[in-house]
């Protein structure tokens, strides 16, 4: 837990608040000793070869919602009812 908020531990190396970056808030952590070694020299160089990292988000895929699928299913009985009816005007004596 970070300033009251919860983190999560993504292994992100130089993550030493655990807010799924590496930035300036890990340096101010490492220089009052807040990272796992505390203030040394191995840390900062963790630190200064992950600046700017980012946790990657898992991947998520796109699901159409169900409203989107009657719209689409909506739309296409029209055009079949549309299609049908130019179809029964040709036939028509
Ligand atoms: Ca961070």
């Amino acid at each position: 837990m970070t300033n009251g908020v919860p983190v999560t531990d993504t292994g992100l190396a130089g993550d030493f608040d655990g807010d799924d970056d590496v930035d300036g808030n890990d340096f101010l952590l490492w220089q009052t000793g807040g990272s796992p070694n505390g203030a040394t020299a191995g840390d900062l160089g963790v630190w200064q070869s992950h600046f700017g990292e980012v946790a990657s988000a898992p991947a998520v895929s796109a699901v159409p919602e169900p409203s989107t699928l009657l719209l689409l299913g909506c739309g296409m009985l029209g055009l079949a009812g549309r299609q049908r009816a130019r179809s029964m005007r040709i036939f028509a004596p």
